[in-house]
């Protein structure tokens, strides 16, 4: 097939995706945090090629966060630490009408995309204003005025020094569901019903199947509410330290405590969406969040029954271009196993069965032949081959060397010790 043939057999494959009655033109979006917390940085956002933008989750005030440095990649690539401290501008930024206008005028697609706001409030009180002040500003906007397309209500924030993670307490997660359908309901007849936007709500990771089924059992008493849940907030407090140098932690704040993201949590987090996807009501969509890095990690996501993903660690390292790359990756994948659409993935992961295992390895072989290429990218195992052919090739250099200058020694008449250095 010829390059201009199979962009356009690339073009025909739709990623776009529907979340509750949202459309985004492309599957997958800025999670809630790293490069989201200003007009500037949402900007970039609409105008590359994510499917949504998403606020820095606000609370009622601005703040500055915690002290510095609250940040920290490791250097393997695998696992970044942050414990800002819910850094933001305050709710009435982000819902600003001004706000809303700059940032989506910069969206550049055909295709519309719906922005949303995260909320974190300090306190439950906290969370139910800003859904209130959310109600009356679209209630007094204009008509041109893009919408806040949806509210995601963060309840899984692990770095407020001194306030435990709502996801983890069952009855304050109860309370504060009951709380907030009181306020929405409220807000509902005082405007109108499309003035209150579609409810996430984010969860933190989850590790033991007792709690999935509480936290389903209570979610789906909400269904009439809840659009969607995000799945996972980072790995909480875990810690990052300097054992060569310093022999300090890496981060200053919270006794450097920090959420764990990027590559080293998405197994995690794949379990999360698997899990939330089996208990959770048809009806709400699980939005799947957690080291999402490459077309093929949002692939194995939608397997797992995630309706669109989120990108946090990697946007935040490589920018808003991020989106371009891991679309033109899972159009790539799509493509080559055939999908017209992404939906056709969908909550599709099988049982494990030996059948199945065979017959991948016979198509991988298969691949290997006819584009070898395309193959070493699908294969982990391509980089352990290549490090076996340097380190042979190094043994095999080695060996020459040896037998060059032993020759060179019976040439020249010379025993093997004139070759250790004199006194
Ligand atoms: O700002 C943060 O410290 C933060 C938040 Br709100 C969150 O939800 N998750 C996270 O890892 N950090």
């Amino acid at each position: 097939m010829t390059q201009q043939q199979q962009q356009k057999q690339q073009s025909n494959i739709d990623v776009s995706a529907s979340l509750g009655n949202l459309k985004l033109p492309f599957c997958v979006y800025n999670a809630s945090g790293p490069r989201s917390g200003t007009i500037e940085a949402l900007q970039k956002i609409a105008a590359s090629t994510s499917g949504a933008v998403l606020t820095k989750s606000a609370t009622i005030l601005p703040q500055e966060g915690n002290p510095l440095p609250r940040t920290y990649h490791a250097p393997d690539h695998m696992a970044s630490f942050n414990s800002e401290g819910l850094p933001n501008k305050g709710i009435d930024y982000y819902i600003a009408a001004d706000t809303r206008t700059a940032v989506m005028n910069e969206t550049t697609t055909t295709a519309a995309k719906p922005y949303i706001v995260s909320l974190s409030g300090k306190c439950l009180e906290d969370n139910l204003e800003m859904i209130r002040r959310i109600a009356a500003v679209q209630h007094n906007d204009a008509t041109t005025t893009p919408k806040i397309a949806s509210i995601e209500l963060n309840l899984a924030c692990p770095n407020v020094i001194g306030k435990p993670i709502i996801g983890y307490d069952m009855d304050q997660m109860a309370q504060t569901l009951q709380q907030v359908e009181q306020v929405m309901g409220e807000c509902q007849n005082r405007y109108h019903s499309t003035i209150v936007p579609p409810l996430g709500i984010k969860l933190p990771p989850y590790l033991d199947f007792s709690h999935f089924a509480q936290v389903t059992l209570l979610l789906n008493q909400y269904r009439d509410m809840i659009s969607y849940v995000v799945s996972i907030n980072t790995v909480g407090n875990a810690l990052a330290i300097d054992g060569v140098d310093m022999e300090t932690p890496h981060i200053c704040s919270n006794d450097g405590y920090a959420g764990l993201s990027g590559p080293a949590v998405k197994y995690t987090a794949l379990a999360n969406v698997r899990k939330l996807r089996a208990g959770l009501d048809e009806s709400m969509a699980v939005v799947g969040v957690g080291g999402i890095r490459t077309g093929q990690d949002v692939y194995d996501m939608m397997l797992c029954g995630a309706t669109v993903c989120q990108v946090a660690t990697q946007h935040w390292k490589e920018g808003s271009v991020c989106f371009d790359r891991i679309r033109d990756e899972l159009i790539q994948i799509l493509q080559q196993k055939g999908h017209t659409s992404i939906q056709q993935v969908y909550n599709q992961l099988q049982p494990y069965s030996k059948e199945r295992a065979t017959m991948a390895r016979q198509q991988q072989q298969q691949l290997k032949q006819t584009n070898p290429t395309a193959a070493n990218k699908n294969d982990n195992s391509s980089s352990i081959d290549e490090v076996q052919f340097y380190k042979t090739l190094s043994i095999i250099l080695i060996m020459a060397l040896a037998i060059l200058i032993s020759y060179e020694l019976k040439q020249r008449h010379l025993p093997l010790s004139s070759l250790l250095p004199t006194e």
